[in-house]
């Protein structure tokens, strides 16, 4: 019996589904709502049951859908425990999480029958791949059982990233009816190897890759990795810089690229983003008397945030690039005699044990003498009035004078306020205790470029290890408040498959700098002609020495220091106005295009008749929405490109050549300009 390949059900299944660890959620997240419009009820997310987080991420339901309950009922009378239910997240899609701990009884069967099936081998204790094993054992067991009961529709089922993606050999080898994608978000051998100290990009091609996840006690993991990218229908990476290691290091030409993208909101008023930014950098100002008290001895109307983000990965998100061209962009700023401080703000999070004793003091005793200032203001409020009420008109009733206004009580009590504000130490680097304070990286590189927030330093530094949150008593704002609030995100990563940090900045109206490393950062420079110009600065990681890296970036960062206030306000209209690139409004047609691409592969007969309307489904009149921000000075895009063009998910790509991919010319790859299929500028 033929399946209906033109109303198909889809599930997508990740193991950050509903359960935030990185940035897979955040794709998974804002995607839904435009897969839900495509999708609707035919749609189906499939994650870990993590007791800790889905109570407040799922809503349970029946299922209406009478084979799925149906499944999950013969599942469930196996042991199988399962929450179905409704994301609470905009478009409310249905998802399906299992608690692979309700499975662990059958770990080692199924990690005999992974050996068996594919050789692939799995030692006794490593948590993350006997979670990946009974999670894809789950996900497959479910699927085979979904399809051998309903038969009507064609069912497509897209993984992310080799923690989701061992039920992809089990569907291939078991033959279930199923037609499979499989995306990557990074390699596992690529992020292992970028983190040592190897020159990643000029050998990627010579690399044994079996030896190298050896090495690093990898190998098992890398199997699932690997034998998911070859057994899927289709495969996909969301930059072109990661597809070309992903040829190199799991020996599979992508399909296509899929950028990721932002569900990006836009506000009734147009300023409505620079008033946000005025509201949030009034907050970060209150934090910043608070950790520099004693030593607030600069003007915060002449103070500019900059700040890095992402999960601790040293080398990789290029932290180490940063702190030196800051300690760099202190020396500048220093010798030219600028009025300007920079306070750099580090969020990582590292293992810590709490808030300092001096982060908690100095946000309290500003709070302290902030109170203080209001309880005298108060009073000196209520004594001007009673004075100027009392007014007669005559010299007995004289007017009210400044000194009569502070009374002695009030001024003693202000100068214990002020007192209190002494301090024997510099402002704190930190502002937690570190478990590993003398090892740590980030401190260790602070430590060697003498970065100590002392007063003659123009460039401040506040590492904050741990990610934020409104309740938090020290920097008690979210992560997108405290962004909105900043006024450059500095990323100069070395190995950054897509990178959401600067993304996020960009569809906020915030200015950031990243790097031709990054996927995010070859994504804008393929559609802009001069990003710098648009409040999008990207370093050359590439071509030239770090030591120029370095340089170049802290030459982009003091550039920034020397804007007036009307240059950065313009800059962030710039900025916002990019924001529909990074729109799934318009990016989600890549993703369409490689469900379609999979269900012509695993369903040729049922498109034979209709080529026109593939022709048509993969033409440029399926770009839904896009529309090129707008004048007054609007980016020059290079030529027609539109994210759509960006993709390259068509059968096409699988005979180019490693050259091929956009943008980049790697070692080894034909250069000349004749290899491109897509040149590079339209
Ligand atoms: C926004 C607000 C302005 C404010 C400005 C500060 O544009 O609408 O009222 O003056 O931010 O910009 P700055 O770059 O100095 O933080
Ligand atoms: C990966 O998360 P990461 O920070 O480990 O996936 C993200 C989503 O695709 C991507 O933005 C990032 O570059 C990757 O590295």
């Amino acid at each position: 019996m033929s399946r209906d390949v033109h109303n198909p059900l889809l599930f997508e299944c990740a193991w950050e589904v509903a359960n935030k660890v990185g940035g897979i959620y955040t794709v998974i997240k804002t995607k839904v709502p435009v897969t839900v419009s495509e999708y609707g009820d035919r749609y189906c997310l499939i994650g870990p049951l993590s007791y800790k987080t889905a109570p407040m991420e799922v809503e349970a339901e029946e299922p209406s859908d009478p084979h799925l309950a149906a499944t999950l009922d013969a599942m469930r009378a196996q042991g199988v425990k399962a929450l179905y239910g409704r994301w609470l997240i905009e478009g409310a899609p249905q998802v399906l999480l299992f608690d692979t701990g309700s499975m662990y009884s059958r770990l080692d069967e199924w990690k005999g029958d992974l050996w068996n099936l594919a050789g692939i081998p799995s030692p006794p204790n490593d948590h993350e791949t006997n979670e990946t094993i009974v999670f894809g054992y789950l996900v497959a067991w479910f699927l085979g059982d979904y399809v051998a009961r309903q038969l009507t529709t064609a069912v497509v089922a897209h993984f992310h990233e080799w923690q989701a993606g061992l039920a992809i050999p089990l569907c291939r080898k078991r033959h279930i009816d199923v037609t499979t994608v499989f995306t990557t978000h990074a390699t596992l051998l690529g992020r292992y190897l970028c983190a040592g100290s190897v020159d990643f990009y000029n050998n990627l091609q010579y690399f044994d890759v079996d030896h190298e996840a050896g090495k690093r006690g990898i190998y098992h993991r890398y199997c699932i990795e690997r034998s998911a990218t070859h057994c899927a229908d289709v495969f996909t990476t969301v930059s072109h810089i990661t597809a070309y290691e992903a040829e190199h290091l799991l020996k599979r030409k992508p399909d296509g690229v899929v950028p990721n993208g932002l569900n990006v909101v836009k506000f009734q008023a147009m300023h409505e983003f620079q008033n946000r930014h005025a509201t949030s950098k009034a907050k970060i100002d209150e934090f910043v008397r608070g950790h520099f008290y004693g030593h607030y001895d600069f003007d915060l109307d002449n103070t500019l945030y900059m700040f890095t983000a992402g999960r601790y990965e040293y080398r990789n998100k290029g932290v180490d690039m940063f702190i030196e061209a800051l300690a760099r962009l202190n020396y500048q700023l220093q010798k030219s005699g600028s009025a300007v401080t920079v306070v750099a703000f580090i969020i990582m999070p590292a293992a810590t044990h709490s808030y300092t004793i001096e982060a908690l003091k100095g946000q309290a005793v500003t709070k302290q003498l902030r109170d203080t200032v209001t309880e005298i203001q108060n009073r000196i409020g209520a004594r001007l009035f009673e004075s100027a009420a009392r007014f007669h008109g005559d010299s007995t009733t004289p007017l009210p004078t400044s000194s009569a206004m502070l009374s002695d009580e009030d001024l003693v009590l202000l100068k214990r306020r002020i007192f209190a504000l002494k301090r024997n130490s510099l402002p704190p680097i930190t502002t937690h205790n570190m478990a590993d304070d003398s090892g740590d990286p980030i401190l260790s590189q602070i430590r060697r470029v003498r970065l100590f927030n002392d007063s003659s330093d123009r460039v401040k530094i506040v590492f904050h290890p741990d990610f934020l949150n409104s309740s938090n008593p020290i920097l008690g704002l979210d992560y997108e408040e405290f962004v909105r609030g900043t006024h450059l995100g500095v990323f100069p990563s070395y190995y950054e498959p897509w990178g959401y940090t600067p993304a996020e900045c960009t569809v906020m109206g915030i200015p950031s700098i990243t790097t031709n490393l990054s996927g995010f950062g070859c994504f804008m420079s393929d559609l802009i002609e001069r990003p710098q110009d648009e409040g999008c600065y990207i370093v050359d990681r590439r071509s030239q020495s770090v030591e120029d890296a370095v340089q170049q970036l802290a030459n982009y960062m003091q550039e920034f220091t020397s804007k007036t206030r009307r240059q950065r306000i313009n800059q962030r209209n710039r900025v916002e106005r990019l924001s529909p690139l990074l729109d799934w409004k318009n990016l989600g047609i890549e993703y369409s295009k490689s469900r379609q691409l999979a269900l012509r592969r695993a369903y040729p007969d049922a498109f034979a008749s209709n080529e026109d309307e593939e022709e048509d489904y993969f033409g440029a009149g399926e770009r839904q929405g896009w529309a090129a921000p707008s004048v007054p000075a609007s980016p020059r895009f290079r030529g027609t490109a539109t994210p759509g063009d960006m993709g390259t998910l068509t059968e096409e790509m699988q005979r180019l050549e490693t050259s091929d991919y956009r943008g980049q010319v790697w070692p080894g790859a034909h250069e000349e300009e004749d290899s491109y299929p897509f040149p590079l500028v339209m």
